[in-house]
């Protein structure tokens, strides 16, 4: 192969999951229930009724997935903790089974020479304190902090790289406006103070982070790249909705320690009365990041919409003046999502564009795609178009490198096909293929093509 893109000496290739999508054993050593068994064992909330709670066996099977990052040749694997593995309720005393588990994972991993690199909250909040108002209150954001400090004082010498949380507007909109994620609210006022104390635990778990000295700490955003339908004022205006919606909502506080301009044009009145903002959060909330991890997966066209009442079908429950269509003559991918690789080179330029010197290394957390493998009669997994993605994608990240964006490491999404959250196992966006009735593992050909480009980069 000789069309691999080339990436700068000590360029990290990585492959990521999150705990509750793969590790299974819902019920074991101890874990205490999180806001995903509750919600995905609501009737009718996620596809096919599916649930995490045997997933792709990965607690019992880490060892098998580990030989095969090892075989993968990746510098780094990024996972996620369960908290309620760590502290079944949220708080106190720790789990010490729980806390084994990753221990023993980091172990195997550095075993293998692999880096392990820790997020600390991907979405499975323990349930005992959504009972006591999730991240809607101020508490959340608190026992995020002592539960960091815990998991940094057991494994702070042995991960160097540290992610607090992984796209957080989904934990907020998602998860108390849209509703499509657990705990399945929709509310406004309640999504914008979830956002804004998710903020506030990402700078109370830095402050831990820091204090135990740990080599590498920040946070990953899916920001998005959006791209107005139209260059009518109206849709330019919605445009500023949406970015304001996803992305200034938290690369404003983060990286220039204020709250968006754009604010109370997006919000209205949800903002304007709003009780949650605290002096001194903003502080907090700005320590410097040794990294911002950035998970990318489309562009998104954006239209103005007329004013309606609050209808949960569209994308985002609290501005209901947006309107997502799609995206004119590219394929798309399992997922309905256009594949365009030319945004992410500009989601990345324009970012450094509007942040300068204030945006630190970045670290691509995640990038991949699900799609309709083929799975030959021999087993063999036939994922072409997949393996196209990456590839693109890999280029068009190269390309916001040359432009002076600062790149050090990507981590595909994902190592294991596994619980697609709300749309279960039906999407597959592994590079490895999971039979969910025997729980084989069989490497696709993506696996492959990324093993070459890999190997390509040792000298
Ligand atoms: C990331 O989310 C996540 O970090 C990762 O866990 C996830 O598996 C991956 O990307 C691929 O989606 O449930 O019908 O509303 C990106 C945000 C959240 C977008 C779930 C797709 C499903 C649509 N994703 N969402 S729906």
């Amino acid at each position: 192969m000789t069309d691999f893109p080339v990436f700068p000496p000590g360029f990290v290739f990585g492959a990521a999951t999150a705990s509750y999508q793969i590790e299974g054993a819902a019920q074991e050593d101890g874990r205490g229930p999180s806001i995903w068994d509750t919600y995905s064992h609501t009737p009718g909330k996620t596809d096919g009724g599916d649930t995490g709670d045997v997933a792709c066996d990965h607690y019992h099977r880490y060892r098998e997935d580990v030989a095969l990052l090892r075989e993968l040749g990746v510098g780094s694997y990024r996972f996620s903790i369960a908290w309620s593995r760590v502290q079944p309720d949220g708080s106190g005393a720790v789990n010490p089974k729980g806390l084994d588990f990753y221990s023993r994972l980091v172990d195997e991993l550095l075993e293998a020479g692999i880096e392990p690199a820790a997020t600390l909250y991907h979405w499975d909040l323990p349930q005992a304190l959504e009972d006591r108002g999730g991240w809607r209150v101020r508490e959340t954001a608190e026992r995020f902090g002592e539960y960091t400090a815990i998991m940094a004082e057991h494994l702070g010498d042995r991960v160097p790289r540290w992610i607090t949380l992984n796209e957080p507007w989904c934990s907020a909109f998602l998860g108390y406006s849209v509703g499509r994620h657990a705990p399945g609210a929709k509310e406004g006022r309640g999504a914008l103070a979830a956002a804004h104390h998710l903020l506030v635990g990402h700078g109370l778990a830095m402050k831990e982070l820091r204090a135990a000295g740990v080599r590498e700490a920040g946070i990953t955003l899916n920001l998005d790249r959006n791209v107005p339908a139209t260059g009518s004022d109206a849709d330019l205006a919605a445009v500023l909705r949406a970015d304001t919606q996803h992305n200034l909502v938290w690369t404003e506080p983060i990286l220039a320690g204020r709250y968006p301009a754009s604010d109370e044009e997006t919000w209205g009145e949800l903002i304007t009365g709003q009780d949650f903002r605290r002096e001194g959060d903003l502080e907090l909330i700005s320590q410097p990041l040794d990294f911002l991890g950035i998970n990318y997966y489309r562009p998104i066209v954006v239209a103005d919409a007329p004013h309606r009442e609050p209808d949960p079908a569209l994308r985002v429950a609290t501005d209901n003046r947006l309107r997502e269509t799609s995206y004119p003559d590219v394929r798309t991918t399992a997922m309905g999502w256009p594949v365009v690789p030319e945004s992410f080179t500009d989601l990345l330029t324009a970012l450094k564009e509007t942040y300068g010197d204030a945006l630190p290394p970045v670290h691509i957390t995640e990038n991949g795609s699900a799609e309709y493998d083929t799975v030959e009669p021999d087993g063999a997994v036939r994922d072409a178009d997949r393996v196209e993605y990456l590839r693109t994608h890999l280029t068009a990240l190269r390309a916001a490198m040359d432009a002076g964006v600062d790149v050090r490491g990507y981590y595909v999404w994902s190592l294991l096909d596994n619980f697609e959250w709300a749309l279960g196992y039906a999407k597959r966006f592994g590079i490895i293929r999971v039979d969910y009735d025997t729980q084989e593992r069989t490497p696709k050909d993506s696996y492959r093509w990324y093993q070459g480009l890999i190997a390509s980069h040792r000298s």
